[in-house]
């Protein structure tokens, strides 16, 4: 019989698009396909692949059966509830970040190092942060060919890499600053949305986001360094196998409601030309160049959200620093960078 899969968090951000990537595969492995979800969910109906399902109340019972359960949930659920599916005999893929720093759960993003998922002691296979993970197939294809050394990088990150609170706010901090001619003053977009009932305390942002950027994501850590900045360093470290990888890391939230991008600065061992890694690129399924500077073309979230590849362009040889590359990826932080990358660990286990 064709095995179990389960999707806790069914109801989330994450959740969502990964039932839409469900319901838009041509065939999917799976028999039963069970939904899971906060007791406060349970009960709701969701539409999969043309099945009215009950979404069930997260409980040890709920997987008894499931042969793989895939988890998008906050960290401290998946820490509790990711080694009960794996003792109750599911393999568990984690997509938060409580197990991707386990030396004993593999960090996976297919493309790169699939052979990992085999090795899994604890039953559990984690899905890397949605920032690393939008830059990990580009660069991956690159450092088979090269050889990685250095990465800096600047992210520019979606609301929604903080959840439907992330989406929200964005929504509703542009409509409180639209029309309102304001942008031109220190502390007036501030102003408009604390006069549009928007208080800064409610904000999953540390600042306003409608007209602004902000240089930060995540928790603080030893030395003014962000979690999200650490997890780019150690994430990619871990997935590319290179312990010793120098990299430096600064994340950015941007107004973008979905798609994370990231200016990448790569330095290889071997020297690198901008044709030979257009043309690893162009070889790798699941990239898209996008790359035609003088046609105006190069990616943008605007252009690509929804979409399943990662997408390169502004590929150029770095002026003063041999065997660079700079380079700029767009993701959308939703599919790859979460539920898809999750689904195809999923898949790959059966
Ligand atoms: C963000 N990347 O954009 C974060 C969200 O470690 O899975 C995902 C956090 C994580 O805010």
């Amino acid at each position: 019989s064709r095995p179990t899969l389960a999707l806790v968090g069914a109801t989330g951000a994450v959740g969502t698009v990964m039932i839409d990537i469900i319901n838009g595969r041509e065939s999917v492995p799976w028999g039963e396909i069970r939904l899971i979800a906060s007791p406060r969910s349970a009960g709701k109906r969701i539409t999969v692949r043309g099945e009215s399902l009950e979404v069930v109340a997260l409980s040890a019972e709920a997987f008894d059966g499931v042969d793989v359960a895939m988890f998008d949930v906050p960290d401290a659920v998946s820490a509790e509830w990711a080694p009960i599916a794996a003792a109750r005999g599911a393999v568990a893929v984690d997509n938060s970040g409580a197990f991707r720093m386990d030396d004993d759960v593999p960090l996976v993003v297919p493309e790169v190092n699939v052979d990992q998922v085999a090795n899994r002691p604890r039953g559990i296979i984690a899905n890397p942060n949605c920032t690393t993970l939008s830059m990990m197939a580009a660069l991956g294809a690159l450092h088979r060919a090269f050889g990685l050394r250095e990465l800096v990088v600047a992210s520019y990150q979606a609301a929604s890499g903080a959840g439907q609170d992330g989406i929200d706010r964005l929504y509703a901090e542009a409509a409180a600053v639209a029309g309102k001619g304001v942008g031109n003053r220190a502390g007036d977009v501030r102003e408009a949305l604390e006069a549009a009932g928007l208080s800064a305390s409610d904000s999953p942002f540390p600042a306003p986001l409608a007209f602004n950027v902000v240089p930060w994501a995540g928790s603080l850590r030893d030395g003014g360094w962000s979690s999200e900045e650490l997890k780019v360093r150690n994430e990619s470290r871990k997935i590319l196998g290179i312990p010793d990888l120098k990299v430096s890391a600064t994340c950015v939230r941007v107004p973008v409601v979905t798609t994370h991008s990231l200016a990448v600065h790569a330095v290889f061992a071997e020297e690198v030309t901008v044709e030979r890694a257009r043309e690893i690129f162009e070889a790798q399924p699941s990239i898209r160049l996008v790359d035609d500077a003088a046609g105006g073309v190069f990616p943008t979230p605007a252009d690509v959200v929804g979409g399943d590849p990662t997408y390169v362009g502004r590929i150029r040889q770095a002026l003063d620093f041999p065997n660079t590359l700079d380079f700029f990826v767009c993701g959308d932080n939703l599919r790859k960078g979460a539920a898809l990358n999750t689904y195809e660990i999923a898949e790959s286990l059966v």
